[in-house]
């Protein structure tokens, strides 16, 4: 396959040139499994994992590839040793959420980010997760898609829609059944040639099922609910990248219970337009919204413009983003601090050397 058929572009092509007179390839990341990667490249896929030296030199997890990024690599017999990842245009990403803060590049190089909820009766259509992930798109330069599965299980549609459309300022919701196939037509049509789409949203919400009925058959395996509380049962298990009949690709995701946050503050008020807009007239310019006099968001919730839940969620989430950022900033002033050390080490070493 074309190369350029799978979303390559001129802003890869301008990184790669160093690395293609080094005689090296560039593929595209479709599935990682446990440390073993499935590249697509122009002559085809190939298996491979990344060189000692990348090892050597990674940083974070997130200087890993991950699904949808662009590599290159050194092609050995049949096998691939990735050797670079290509800056990403975009990336979904979450915060790990174990011990440590840390990125966690969920799909990289995607255009747009389908957040897929169930309309079953369950947990699985929450206005404030949607909120969540409508930020974690817009922090890494993805545009958000909502996706209301499972119409056909649903009584009252129009209350459904006009919730979704109460988040969505002018992001497109989508309602469809992976089942009855309704809408889903119209929704795979809106995915231009060569565009990048990953799925996310919680488990059993049927992001598999979906993705299944646009390629037309049953490749992913899907599982029903838990009875007892239609929760999902975790059924996909790693990520990948799949190529539509329509010239788009699609990348499945396993379930996430919550997502959590990573990223900067600064995206977040971009998902909440009317609160940066309000927040222009805050008598304070650094207001925090919470209880500073002239505060002019919080004049949003006494006219009832702003709903309270949402302007909690807000709160939540800046809280939550500025714990994570002064994080971020502690690991980088400790990363420098060891560098300075080194270094002064390394200079009194040359100064000590130069007076013998
Ligand atoms: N009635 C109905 N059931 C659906 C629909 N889409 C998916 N399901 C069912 O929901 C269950 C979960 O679907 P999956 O596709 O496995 O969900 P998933 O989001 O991929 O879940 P994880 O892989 O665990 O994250 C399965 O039993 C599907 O048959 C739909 O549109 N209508
Ligand atoms: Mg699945
Ligand atoms: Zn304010």
């Amino acid at each position: 396959m074309d190369i350029n058929k799978l979303g390559w572009s001129t802003f890869f092509e301008d990184q790669f040139q160093p690395y293609k007179e080094q005689g090296l390839s560039a593929g595209r990341v479709l599935k990682e499994l446990r440390g073993q990667y499935t590249l697509y490249s122009a002559e085809g896929s190939i298996t491979g994992d990344v060189s000692g030296h990348f090892h050597f030199t990674a940083m974070d997890r997130s200087d890993y590839p991950t699904v949808g990024d662009w590599v290159a690599f050194r092609q050995c017999a049949d096998y691939a040793q990735i050797e670079h990842v290509l800056e990403r245009s975009s990336a979904f990403s979450r915060n790990s959420s174990g011990n440590e803060d840390s990125q966690q590049v969920v799909a990289a190089n995607i255009d747009y980010l389908c957040i897929v909820c169930g309309l079953d009766g369950g947990r699985n259509f929450n206005l404030r997760s949607i909120e969540r992930y409508i930020a974690m798109a817009v922090e890494g330069g993805a545009r958000p898609v909502i996706v209301l599965n499972k119409a056909d299980l649903c009584d009252d549609r129009e209350i459904a829609m006009l919730q979704a459309q109460s988040v969505a300022g002018n992001i497109p919701v989508h309602m469809v059944s992976a089942v009855t196939e309704e809408g889903v037509e119209e929704f795979s049509m809106s995915f231009e040639k060569g565009s990048t789409v990953a799925f996310c949203g919680q488990s059993g919400v049927g992001k598999s099922s979906l993705i299944n009925s646009l390629l037309g058959m049953d490749t992913l395996r899907t599982a029903g609910l838990r009875e007892s509380d239609l929760r999902g049962r975790h059924t996909t298990t790693h990520k990948e990248l799949f190529f539509l009949k329509s010239g788009a690709m699609v990348i499945d995701t396993p379930g996430m219970r919550e997502l959590q946050l990573w990223g900067s503050r600064k995206s977040l008020d971009d998902t909440y337009g009317e609160i940066r807009e309000a927040a222009k007239h805050c008598r304070f310019r650094d207001c925090t919204h919470q209880n500073e006099p002239g505060c002019a968001v919080r004049e949003l919730l006494i006219d009832g413009s702003l709903e309270t839940e949402r302007y909690e969620n807000y709160s939540d989430m800046r809280a939550e983003l500025s714990f994570i950022e002064s994080k971020v900033d502690d690991k980088k002033r400790q990363a420098r601090k060891a560098k300075d050390k080194q270094l002064s080490k390394l200079i009194r070493r040359t100064v000590k050397n130069k007076r013998k």
